[in-house]
Order: structure tokens, then C-alpha cells, then sequence
């Protein structure tokens, strides 16, 4: 299927000095050749110009007749294919580059590219000589693999996009959001998946979700040798993959609207990979360190008093928690920025007060539509006077039955009942928002802010409220399958969402509702970021965000949206997690025990142990059910009690993770592929993960299960809570004991684990002694680093002497350990090392020496057993040390 195009004319990027040429900016050398099999190659290949070969053949229609294929190098692991309207011949403008007069909708969101272009890319670039068919290679220069291989007929059609493509291999990851029944992607039968932005259930199967990430892993090779490739454009996508009619694996990839423009990144690992993507989409924020603690939450509190006594038995029950979330019910008829007046809510601004006592932060929902009460609701009319909400494209296009005083405002309908979307990408709309946000905070102090419906939501849009028009953007030629949607009849792009054309501007540039629709979650997302900068001024700030897009874990982190209560669902949320790290938003979880349904006290004991170890830790679930916090059942508050106090234990070692993500890139909760990528089993590993390369985590997953396999690649693994060595050598599977109060988890050799003794809160506990685990790898060696400061003041990456941020790093080697400060700061001058544990002690030492001193013998013990050597010390933090273990 699809539409034969022809190469009119290449050029290569011959540079002569004049700025613009070829798009590129940098010098590079100009060696093109034209290959014997007569195909132009060069890494600097920069400039193709297409015509389409038989104009009368479409598949929908508005083909475009010139195509401009512009191959850009940016870093030299970084190379961006861009396919737009228009020509690299004739026109006026100096200077040659790019002549194209495209009116074609980019997003709009810039990329972090560099101002000089890499000088030895690792790729070269293959295209036909005029006059051939297109087709468009890309090879790994050091191992000649094709890692962009376009196969069969490019479509370019205004409102159907087509490119379909061979892969180096069928190891495949990523594409999102959708739940998927396995972290690797399958080409057996063709699976096509949908991408755009949507409010609906998880429901297991090929459908889009919340957020749009149109962005794969591919492993090369059986090294693993990795690529990565980003369609950055924000229309409604699919993508199928399938295996070519030669038994390769293929994948198409279709969208309806925008420009085809890929960013392939070259690793050549996968953690690279995550390292590359971060600087191109942005690193993901660094959360408060509260906000790594664990959070109850539900949908369906009745009142003030419900939450005080939930908080109030999970503190009995001795469960740490950090965070109290409130959903929709506090508010007046679920309004934004309103306090239900009724008696059962009045009192919220003391609760609030009385989990600050406790050392619990508040998160409270914000949606974003906003209800068309434009005579007793401040918020509407402030935005209406600040014009900030989305119109309707054209003034014919109102409905006549709008609302009174609406204008040309889109009406759409959810909670509040009829609603005003606020348009995120006017100007205006931040300072409405940022002073709404800073009003209400006033009248409730909250800590952090929850983004939901921001898809955006609208109920019953072409069912039984807001019909939309039929024009190309409600009724697009290929609507894909992203307008079929599980609960819903009319099977339209707007269904429950707003109509496709309804109209944004960001002040100069006006978006079509269609091109846009995906960004709403990252616009809304950014804009109250901002606002809470605002508001707390040179604090983090907490924001949870829905729906999102590439580059919003500058600004958001995740949760995965409305789950079930079932054992497979929360089999999947493990992939859901992995994937979302591979997005550039590390910091992801599922609702702990899951949102829709009861679940048996069994599957809660299970999930809150897997819970426990999401980077973003919460128990949520939807209005009508009963309550399934852990202290609801006397087995799971056992349970949390216990696993939860591990989580806080290592939330030093999450947090490092953490900020080695903001800083530098990198997986936080990574797959094992990440870590193994040349071991074939781990590729496959998807019930299992790591947090960094330290700890690796094996849930249970089963009903009624009470041991698991477990796959050990390559390494020494010990048991993360006796110590005990497991395994040795590898890679092996193994059958482990894991009776309902057990979380298999294990500390990789090699590591040493930054940690702190647990308390409830996050706020005692960061007062508490650290300590650390070292786990020798098979050469009796390890390392590690701890990365340390306030727990909520943004970073200032411009300032070297920056001395709010402690750096530590360990070393082990011949038996001693060595903590050496990289950067030293106050806010460690409280803080104790009180404990060192060494894992893989399997003679028994004849003493301890900390700075050189011999550890009296009451401050150290030896456990045989276990081969845990464990020495209670008190030094300051903020000091260089050693300890040194003699046999
Ligand atoms: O239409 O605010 O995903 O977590 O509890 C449902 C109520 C709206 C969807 C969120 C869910 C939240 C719920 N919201």
C-alpha cells in the first residue's frame, strides 16, 4: 500500500563557509561518493528532494507533490531524518539550505539539538541516485548494520502519513501509552496499536492511553548494540508491526497530520540510549525527596473525618506515609480551586494543618476544564476576562444551543458539568493559572499537585453532549485506530475528548485542536510546574500529570491511570513502569492494589510488595469500592510495614538514581535488557526489574504462588535482606521461596547501596544514620555514590561551588572501603555514617579498622551464616573515611 515516490535530485553537504548550508553549521568534511551499487552514500548526506512518480495515485488524497528529506546531524550518535513539504531546488534566498515554504503543522515544543553538529558521526546515509524510487538507509558505521531502513512506498498525503520500515532485529521496546502484555514487542501476527492522547481504562490489548510517546528501542545486534528512533509529531499515529515477506521484522508507521521527522540516537547501550533521549527531550526533574516517600490515596473519601481515620489506623499500624492525597471530593460540585462547603469538608485547610504536624505533604487533584459559571465562579471568570480558554476554530462552527455568554469558548462536559478548556499554550492562560493556584493556596496550604484529565476529558462528546462538526479534522479521511475507542459508539477522534477543530494559540502561532491534542497533558503539566515555582519560590516542585508527551519529565512524573484490581494487571504495570523510564519519566507507578475493583487481601499483600518498589510509591483506588489502604487488613499492614521500612531504607540510593537521571540521563527502575543487553534471556525479562544497577526486585505475581523463578544474569547476586549470597557465576534461573510476607530482592555485586535507618515519615527519617551496603562483585570489588541535599531546593546546575549538594563516593577494593567526598556541603553536617555492611564475608575477620582505628569488638559481628560482616560506627557524613577489614 502506498504511493511510489521518486529521488529528483541529492545534494550533499558540501560546506563552503555559508552559514545555513545543508542546515548544518559546522564544517564536516564533503566526502560523498556516489557508491558502485549507484547509491549516494555519506554521513553527510544532507538534502533529497522527492517528486511524487504517478501524481494521479492516493490512497486519501491531498498527496504532496515535493518532498524535501533533510538528513541532519546533530551530536555524532544523533541523526534526524526529517521528511517535509517543499524542495531543495529554485527559490529565492541566499545561501542555499533548506527552500521549503511549508505551512505543515511541527510541534512546536523546540528540541535540545546542539549548536555545533558532532564531527565523525557513526553512521553513513544511503539514498538512490536521481531518478530511482526513494528509499533511505542509515548504518552503523563500526558494524555495518542498517539501523533505518525504509522498505516499500513512502505515503505523503495531507491527513495520511505513511512510512514502513525494516528493523536490525524483532527486539523491540517502547511505543506508548498503552498497556502491554509484554515489555517485548511481538511481530508474529501484525499488531497494530494506536498513539493519542485518551481517557480510558487500562484495558489489556492494542489500545493508546493517556500519553503519547512515539519512541522505540531496537537491540542490533547480540552484544547489544542499540538504537533508538523518536517520531517526534503529535498527531493521532499508529503503528503495526509485522514480519516483511523475507521473515524480517518490520514496523509501519503511520500518522495523520504534521511532518515525518525522526530522531535516531545510537547508543550503543541501552542506558546511553536513555542518556541520548534525555538530552534531546529534556532530563527528567528531580522530585522532592517527600515525594519519594509512600502515599495513600483513594477516590471516594466521604469526608475530612474519613481521612483522618485512614491516616490515623495506617499510623497505628506503623506504616510509614509521607503523602495524603485528595481527589475530587473536597471540592464545591467538583470545581476547581473550591472547598465543598458542606460540613463533611469545610475543615480540609485544618486537615492539612494536621498532616503538616504529622510531617505528611498534601496533593490535591486540579482538572483542567473549568465550569462555564460565568456569575459565581471566580476561576471562569477571571479566564473569560483573560480570554484563556479554547475556542472553536471559525465563528460558524458555535453551536447554537451554547451556553449563555460563552462566545466562541468550546463547551465540553465533566465533572463540574459544562466546562471551558483552558487553552496552555497562551501565555495568558499561565497567569491565570499560576494566580488561581496561588489564590487557592492561600485558603489550603497543599504540598504538590495532581494533574488528571488532561487528555484532555470530556464525557459523552458525540454521545450525548458537545457534537462535534464534521469537517477533515472530526472526520478525517483514516482516522486511525486510535478513534476506537472500548466504550464508545460513534468511533470518532473526539470522543470523550474535545473536538479536533477547536483552536489553541500560543499568541503568534494558532494550533488546530487535531494537530495539538496530544500535548494538552504536557502543556497543562508545564504551565503548573510554573506556577509552582511561582508559588514556592526555589522549592521542587510536585507535579502528577496524566497525560504526557516527549520531554515531560521536565515537569511531570506519572502514574499509570485507572488499572484494575487483578493479578495480570498488576503483572502489566511492571511494563507499564519499564516503559516509562525508557520515556524520560522515571519516576512511575501504578494505583497499589488498583483503582477499579476490590482486590482479595492476597493480590493487595502482593502489589503493595511490588508497590513498594515503583519509584512513585501510592495506594489508589476509584469511588463506589471500599477501602484497600494497608491498614485495612491486618496481613497487608504486616506486609507494608515491613517492605515499605525496606523502601525507606534505600530511598538514598533511589534518590542518587534520581538525580544521576536529572543530571546525566540514565534508567532509574531499569529493565534487566538495560543492564544485560547481550545476555538473550534477560532481553525478555519483563516480571522482574532493577533499581539502577544495585537492586534487583522479583515480585510475586501469582495468585496462591509462594516461590517464583527468578533469573540471575551474569554476576554475584546476594539477598538485599539477609545478606546471604544466592548465586554465584551465572546466568541461571532459580526457584526461590517466597512464602507472603516475602519480596525476593537481591543487591548485585559490584555495588555498594547508600541507605538510611527507616522511620514513618521521610521527614524523621532524613534525620536518621546512614549507612551502606557493599556487595563485592567476583573480584571483590564494588562501588557506589550518594548524592545528598535539602530534599527540595532546585538544583543550580550553573553553579560549580554549588554548596548545597553533597556527592559521595565509595569505593571497595582488597578488603577496604573508602567513602572520598566529591562535593561538600552543610546540609550533611547533622548526619551520621553509622553502619557499613559487607556482603560475601566468607572467613570470619580478625578486626575492623575505621580511619586506621581499630573497632572495638562490641561495635562489629560477624555472621557466618549469611557472610555478613556488619560494623557500627559514628562518623560524621560529610568526612572522607575507611574501613578496612582484616583477616
Ligand atoms: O473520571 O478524579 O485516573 O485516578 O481517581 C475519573 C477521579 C477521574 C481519573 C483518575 C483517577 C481519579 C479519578 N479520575
Amino acid at each position: 500500500m502506498g504511493v511510489k515516490r521518486r529521488v529528483v535530485s541529492t545534494r550533499a553537504c558540501e560546506w563552503s563557509g555559508e552559514e545555513g548550508l545543508c542546515l548544518l553549521k559546522q564544517p564536516h568534511s564533503s566526502s560523498y561518493q556516489g557508491g558502485d551499487d549507484k547509491r549516494v552514500t555519506g554521513a553527510w548526506l544532507s538534502q533529497v528532494s522527492l517528486e511524487k512518480i504517478d501524481p494521479n495515485v492516493t490512497l486519501f488524497g491531498g498527496d504532496l507533490m515535493t518532498l524535501l528529506v533533510e538528513v541532519i546531524t546533530h551530536e555524532d550518535y544523533h541523526v534526524q531524518v526529517k521528511i517535509s513539504e517543499g524542495s531543495s531546488s529554485g527559490g529565492g534566498g541566499g545561501g542555499g539550505g533548506s527552500q521549503r515554504s511549508s505551512s505543515r503543522y511541527e510541534v512546536p515544543i523546540p528540541l535540545n539539538v546542539p549548536d555545533t553538529p558532532g564531527v565523525a558521526p557513526w553512521y553513513s546515509v544511503s539514498v538512490p541516485t536521481p531518478g530511482s524510487t526513494f528509499s533511505l538507509d542509515i548504518t552503523r558505521n563500526s558494524t555495518g548494520t542498517k539501523i533505518f531502513e525504509t522498505v516499500g512506498p513512502l505515503s505523503y498525503e495531507d491527513q495520511f502519513l505513511q512510512l514502513h520500515l525494516r528493523l536490525s532485529s524483532t527486539f523491540l521496546y517502547g511505543l506508548g501509552e498503552g498497556m502491554h502484555s509484554s515489555f517485548l514487542h511481538s511481530f508474529h501476527n501484525r499488531t497494530t496499536s494506536p498513539i493519542f492522547a485518551r481517557d480510558q481504562l487500562t484495558y489489556e490489548g492494542d489500545q493508546n492511553e493517556y500519553g503519547v510517546h512515539p519512541y522505540y528501542m531496537v537491540l542490533e545486534d547480540d552484544l547489544g548494540t542499540s538504537h533508538s528512533v523518536l517520531l517526534y509529531n503529535s498527531n493521532a499515529m499508529e503503528y503495526s508491526t509485522f514480519l516483511l515477506s523475507d521473515g524480517t521484522p518490520g514496523l509501519t508507521l503511520r500518522t495523520i497530520g504534521g511532518v515525518l521527522d525522526f530522531h535516531i540516537l545510537m547508543g550503543p547501550k541501552p542506558d546511553h540510549l536513555n542518556a541520548q533521549y534525555t538530552n534531546l527531550v529534556g532530563r527528567p526533574l528531580l522530585p522532592p525527596y517527600w515525594s519519594l516517600g509512600f502515599g495513600l490515596s483513594r477516590w471516594g473519601y466521604n469526608s475530612t473525618q474519613h481521612v483522618r481515620e485512614v491516616v490515623a489506623r495506617n499510623k497505628a499500624a506503623n506504616i510509614p506515609q509521607d503523602v495524603q492525597t485528595l481527589d475530587i471530593d473536597y471540592m464545591q460540585d467538583k470545581r476547581d480551586f473550591t472547598i465543598d462547603s458542606n460540613d463533611t469538608w469545610s475543615d480540609l485547610p485544618n486537615l492539612v494543618q494536621e498532616l503538616h504536624n504529622d510531617g505528611v505533604k498534601v496533593i490535591l487533584i486540579f482538572d483542567p476544564a473549568i465550569a462555564t459559571d460565568l456569575t459565581s465562579y471566580p476561576p471562569a471568570m477571571n479566564g473569560r476576562d483573560a480570554d484563556v480558554f479554547v475556542k472553536w476554530l471559525s465563528s460558524d462552527l458555535v453551536p447554537g444551543d451554547q451556553c449563555q455568554g460563552c462566545g466562541d469558548y468550546l463547551v465540553g462536559r465533566v465533572w463540574p458539568g459544562d466546562t471551558f478548556y483552558p487553552d496552555f499554550f497562551n501565555p495568558q492562560t499561565q497567569l491565570w493559572w499560576t494566580k488561581e493556584v496561588a489564590d487557592f493556596h492561600k485558603v489550603v496550604g497543599f504540598d504538590g499537585m495532581w494533574v488528571d484529565m488532561n487528555e484532555p476529558s470530556s464525557f459523552g462528546t458525540n454521545l450525548y453532549s458537545l457534537m462535534c462538526p464534521d469537517n477533515q479534522w472530526d472526520d478525517p479521511p483514516y482516522p486511525t485506530k486510535a478513534a476506537h475507542i472500548a466504550d464508545n459508539v460513534s468511533k470518532r477522534l473526539s470522543d470523550k475528548t474535545i473536538c479536533m477543530s477547536s483552536n489553541h494559540s500560543d499568541g503568534n502561532t494558532t494550533f488546530i485542536h487535531y494537530d495539538v491534542h496530544s500535548l494538552y497533558g504536557w502543556s497543562h503539566a508545564k504551565v503548573t510546574y510554573r506556577a509552582l515555582e511561582s508559588l514556592f519560590p526555589g522549592r521542587r516542585p510536585f507535579v502528577l500529570s496524566r497525560s504526557t508527551f516527549p520531554g515531560s519529565g521536565r515537569y511531570t512524573i506519572h502514574w499509570l491511570g485507572d488499572n484494575f484490581s487483578t493479578w495480570k494487571q498488576m503483572r502489566l504495570s511492571i511494563i507499564g513502569m519499564l516503559e516509562f523510564n525508557l520515556f524520560g519519566i522515571p519516576m512511575v507507578g501504578a494505583d497499589i492494589c488498583g483503582f477499579s475493583g476490590h482486590p482479595h487481601q492476597e493480590l493487595c499483600t502482593r502489589w503493595t510488595q511490588l508497590g513498594a518498589f515503583y519509584s512513585f510509591s501510592r495506594n489508589h483506588n476509584m469511588q463506589g469500592w471500599a477501602d484497600q489502604d494497608p491498614a485495612v487488613w491486618p496481613q497487608v499492614a504486616q506486609v507494608a510495614r515491613d517492605v515499605l521500612a525496606l523502601r525507606y531504607q534505600y530511598l538514598p540510593y533511589l534518590y542518587t538514581l534520581l538525580y544521576l537521571a536529572h543530571t546525566e540521563g540514565g534508567s532509574v527502575v531499569r529493565p534487566l535488557v538495560n543492564q544485560y543487553p547481550g545476555d538473550m534471556t534477560a532481553r525478555g525479562v519483563d516480571d522482574q526489574f532493577m533499581w539502577g544497577s544495585g537492586i534487583m526486585v522479583a515480585p510475586v505475581l501469582e495468585e496462591g504462588a509462594m516461590e517464583r523463578d527468578v533469573y540471575f544474569p551474569q554476576g554475584a547476586w546476594y539477598d538485599l535482606v539477609t545478606g546471604a549470597p544466592v548465586v554465584t557465576g551465572g546466568p541461571t534461573t532459580s526457584r526461590v521461596q517466597a512464602p507472603l510476607e516475602v519480596l525476593p530482592l537481591y543487591v548485585l555485586g559490584g555495588v555498594v547501596l547508600p541507605f538510611q535507618h527507616p522511620a514513618l515519615t521521610t521527614t524523621q527519617s532524613r534525620k536518621n544514620g546512614m549507612g551502606v551496603t557493599v556487595a563485592p562483585d567476583e573480584a571483590g570489588e564494588a562501588c557506589g555514590l550518594l548524592f545528598w541535599d535539602d530534599g527540595e531546593s532546585q538544583l543550580d546546575h550553573n553553579n560549580n561551588d554549588n554548596n548545597n549538594i553533597f556527592l559521595m563516593h565509595f569505593n571497595f577494593t582488597q578488603n577496604e572501603l573508602t567513602g572520598e567526598v566529591q562535593q561538600t556541603s552543610p546540609v550533611v553536617d547533622n548526619l551520621k555514617l553509622e553502619t557499613v555492611q559487607l556482603l560475601g564475608v566468607s572467613q570470619s575477620p580478625q578486626g575492623v579498622k575505621v580511619n586506621d582505628v581499630a573497632l572495638s569488638l562490641d561495635h562489629w559481628g560477624y555472621d557466618a551464616l549469611c557472610g555478613v560482616l556488619v560494623a557500627n560506627i559514628d562518623l560524621p557524613l560529610g568526612e572522607r573515611f575507611s574501613v578496612r577489614v582484616d583477616y
